[in-house]
């Protein structure tokens, strides 16, 4: 079989085991309270790349990682993810109607109930990650529940989503528009391939060190890619200035560096994500394979 029949093999399998293990985590929808955990599940399941979840497992597979200790990991970081995009559509914040091609969760259900889906996804995640053994000793557990704490707090994506609130209608320079993303979107992403990281044999700190650096790099990436096909998408649907979030006049990768310039440095920190990994050998596969669908997916 080729690379890339592989790799998409691989992907939809990891998609698939990542649905059925949100599904036997999530609260089954007829307990009580019944209108919460349906909601849970109407925000979690059905829909997503699962980009955070496959980073698990191929970072997780690289180190030896035991696929069953990677879905704990895998729907630890997912429910975070999935907190944040219920709260984030909200109308105190993005004030969005559809996600995942849906109705968003305040627009489903009703405000109090997103606010509360969101608590209890955050609180499922770490739940999750601390009730059964998921590394060599419950010493470095503790590290991974720190790890991803600090991915999602002040320091990490919350901080990171209070930087692009503020900065509606602001001029942000490159520097702040990187410190704001490498928060906003980067953290989780990184958190993700440091819990695959921390799942397995333990790694020398060089290694351990190449991939967090590789995690900071994808995460970047994400969000570069995200702005360029935001802008491509609002110049042919909508005619909107290139670049511009219309609804919010926030700044983007393509308002501060232009189309050119921003597909340019998304190659930019691919080549450097790749260069990263390159002493961990053919192990890797995955997750070079990971960074490269990140840099060129088209959704
Ligand atoms: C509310 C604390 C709090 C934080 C919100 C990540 C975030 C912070 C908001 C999401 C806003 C957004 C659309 C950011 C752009 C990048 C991004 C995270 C897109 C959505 O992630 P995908 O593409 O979504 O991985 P799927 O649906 O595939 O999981």
């Amino acid at each position: 079989m080729d690379m890339v029949s592989d790799f998409k093999q691989w992907m939809a399998a990891i998609q698939q085991r990542t649905e059925s293990a949100l599904a036997a985590r999530l609260p089954a929808p007829a307990t009580a309270p019944q209108r919460l955990h349906e909601a849970m599940r109407y925000a979690v399941l059905g829909g997503g790349k699962r980009v955070r979840p496959l980073l698990v497992h191929a970072t997780g597979e690289l180190v030896g990682a035991s696929p069953e200790r990677l879905d704990r990991a895998a729907c630890a970081v997912e429910l975070i993810h999935v907190y944040s995009l219920v709260h984030d559509d909200m109308p105190c914040m993005d004030d969005d109607v559809l996600r995942r091609g849906k109705p968003t969760v305040h627009v489903e259900y009703d405000q109090a109930t997103a606010l509360l889906v969101g608590d209890a996804l955050q609180a499922l995640a770490f739940q999750v990650l601390a009730e059964a053994p998921l590394c060599g000793s419950a010493a470095e557990q503790l590290d991974m529940v720190a790890l991803l704490a600090r991915a999602a707090g002040s320091r990490g994506m919350a901080g990171g989503q209070a930087i692009d609130l503020a900065a509606v209608g602001q001029q942000l320079d490159r520097s702040e528009l990187e410190f704001m993303h490498i928060h906003k979107t980067g953290a989780l992403i990184r958190a993700a391939v440091m819990l695959g990281a921390h799942a397995g044999e333990p790694l020398a700190v060089a290694d351990l060190e190449r991939l967090d650096h590789f995690g900071k790099l994808i995460g970047l990436l994400f969000q570069v890619v995200d702005d360029i096909l935001d802008s491509e998408a609002d110049t042919a649907t909508l005619g909107k200035t290139a670049g511009k979030d219309a609804e919010h006049d926030k700044p983007t990768y393509v308002s501060l560096l232009g189309l050119t310039e921003a597909r340019r440095y998304a190659e930019e920190l691919l080549a450097a994500a790749r260069g990263t990994l390159a002493p961990m050998g053919s192990g890797s596969a995955h997750l070079l394979a990971l960074a490269d669908y990140i840099a060129r997916r088209s959704f």
